[in-house]
């Protein structure tokens, strides 16, 4: 039978009377029943009172041990190199995790491929009515100098055809319903109707292609071998519809030309809510097999409708294209460079579109996949790494103009800043407005970020991006003076120009900035060389944590 006193003495630790502090807790004799209900009631109270008390001690040690958080923010101009840059972070500190997701990245960088072979044909496709169209952006300081890529509406046209356009047109017709189905694939099959979808090129906006669905495919002859029979389409599949920003579209395609492919300079680009790694890397990959020792996806090839099969029918007359001396001289004639594009895979359409090709890491970090919305990652320093126990939060963010405004929510408590200005793009203008210059887009968004009062505190790391470029595009004879009459008669070489742009940008950060000792730290990189910008990450990841964890006390 319970006793009153049941409550205050747990069986197995019977309090003797002889000790002082059970003695004082013992009810007083005579209690009265009011008495003895205020009793339990302020004994019940106190009870609660100090599981509060517990509970606040707990929280507190919680807090105590939370990890330690660093937060970096990329900035720049789109295809400035940010997400190439994140790539780079995380194929040194979570290797696995990038090397698990190179099969998935194989379905972008055909669709890169795709749109270099859509950038051909449009340049090639006869060209009528093209004195009606656009204006010339095209800076004419010298005939003879090579061409510079020029994301702008293209010179109006002599009238020019191409003798092997429409041969191939036709050859490469195929691409067309690939194009669309990877784009497909790419997009959200649950919501792509509302959201910003996957965007395909504005030309191909309710897909009218001859060739479109298989029967006419079947017709078309690439190489002029092979059974063709498995690459049939669904003719009666609907294309997802697409959201095409104003700004990338572009001339109808004319009347004479004879499909669609061949228009448009759409770019691509998926929201981050969408798992479009996850989905590539099994989901749509049919029977995926996987290597008993490896545990690599494996024997895709042997899946009928894998898009390898379209690609390596056609991967002969794309090279023959790219290779088609008519081609180069048009492509000269238009001063379009696609070398200097970004996801250019026409050097080596031979690999890429072999059967078993499985991506490389560089094959990755070429890739072009364009950012919309904010991407985070983070990663935890390793057991050995003196700033073990701390992680690093790297923020991606879009880069084109209508995406900017997603950036400041990011300022408040951001520890660093690695902003990316392609220098190579001093000749180029953006592909979202061509009247914009994209080193002048470049040096005005520094000098928007380096003077704001938000970040005067923030520490500030300049990545001089796509130097690769910068100097082959110098030694090919492209004169910067020509594009930013400042330098005047400076040597045009590598050396020179490198260090004008470190000045110039330099000069920005110190005549703007809020903090007048904030140090600023510059660095010429090359974002797609692994061994250069590893050495260049270990730097400023080194810089950026002491700095960080020193002025916030937390080593
Ligand atoms: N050759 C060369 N290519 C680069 C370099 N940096 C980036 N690229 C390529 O340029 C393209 C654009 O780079 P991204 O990293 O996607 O650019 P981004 O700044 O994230 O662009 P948004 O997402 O549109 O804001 C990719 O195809 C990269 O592989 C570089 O230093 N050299
Ligand atoms: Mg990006």
């Amino acid at each position: 039978m319970a006793t009153q006193n049941d409550h205050l003495s747990p069986p197995g630790r019977r309090r003797s009377i002889s000790d002082p502090l059970a003695a004082a807790l013992q009810p007083p004799e005579n209690e009265s029943p009011e008495q003895r209900a205020q009793r339990l009631k302020d004994e019940e109270e106190a009870k609660k009172r100090s599981q509060k008390i517990d509970q606040m001690l707990q929280e507190g040690e919680r807090q105590r041990r939370k990890r330690k958080v660093v937060k970096v923010l990329l900035l720049g101009q789109s295809e400035s190199g940010k997400s190439t840059t994140l790539k780079q972070f995380q194929l040194l500190h979570a290797p696995q995790a990038f090397h698990a997701e190179r099969i998935a990245w194989r379905f972008v960088i055909y669709l890169n491929l795709l749109r270099s072979v859509r950038r051909i044909l449009d340049a090639i496709a006869p060209e009528p009515d093209a004195h009606l169209n656009g204006l010339d952006e095209i800076d004419d300081y010298d005939e003879n100098e090579p061409p510079a890529i020029i994301i702008g509406p293209s010179r109006p046209a002599s009238a020019y055809s191409n003798p092997h356009f429409e041969s191939f047109h036709r050859r490469l017709a195929p691409l067309v319903d690939l194009e669309a189905r990877l784009i497909q694939q790419l997009s959200d099959p649950e919501d792509n109707d509302e959201k910003e979808a996957t965007r395909l090129p504005p030309s191909w906006e309710g897909n009218t292609h001859p060739y479109a669905n298989g029967a006419a495919y079947n017709n078309a002859s690439a190489s002029g071998s092979g059974s063709l029979s498995h690459f049939n389409g669904d003719s009666s599949r609907t294309l997802p519809r697409i959201n095409i920003p104003s700004g990338v579209r572009s001339s109808p395609a004319s009347p004479t030309t004879p499909s669609t492919i061949a228009s448009g300079s759409g770019e691509l680009a998926v929201p981050t809510s969408v798992n479009w790694r996850k989905r590539f890397a099994l989901g749509k990959i049919q029977s995926p097999l996987k290597s008993e020792h490896s545990g690599e996806l494996q024997g895709w090839w042997e899946d009928p409708d894998d898009p390898v099969h379209v690609l390596n029918w056609c991967a002969p007359v794309i090279i023959e294209m790219w290779r088609d001396s008519a081609v180069k001289q048009r492509l000269h004639e238009k001063r379009l460079r696609l070398e200097e594009s970004s996801g250019f895979y026409l050097d080596e359409v031979e690999r890429i579109a072999a059967k078993m090709y499985f991506p490389t890491d560089e094959d990755v970090l070429k890739a072009r996949l364009k950012t919309t919305g904010v991407v985070e990652h983070t990663f935890t320093m390793g057991k050995n790494s003196e700033f073990r126990g701390v992680d690093w939060k790297i923020y991606d963010v879009g880069g084109a103009r209508h995406q900017r405004n997603a950036w400041a929510p990011y300022f408040d408590d951001v520890n660093a800043i690695i902003f990316l200005a392609p220098i190579s793009a001093f000749d180029q203008v953006l592909a979202e407005d061509p009247r914009i210059n994209r080193l002048e887009d470049s040096l005005h968004l520094w000098n928007n970020v380096v003077s704001n009062a938000l970040l005067a505190n923030v520490n500030i790391i300049l990545f001089l991006n796509k130097c690769d470029l910068l100097k082959a595009k110098l030694e090919s004879g492209v004169r910067l003076v020509h594009h930013m009459p400042g330098y005047r008669d400076r040597p045009n070489d590598y050396d020179s120009v490198s260090t004008y742009f470190r000045h110039k940008f330099g000069a920005v950060h110190q005549s703007n900035s809020p903090n007048r000792s904030r140090e600023l730290f510059i660095h010429l990189t090359s974002v797609t060389d692994t061994r250069r910008t590893r050495v260049i990450i270990y730097n400023v990841r080194d810089m950026i944590l002491s700095g960080n964890l020193r002025s916030s006390a937390l080593m």
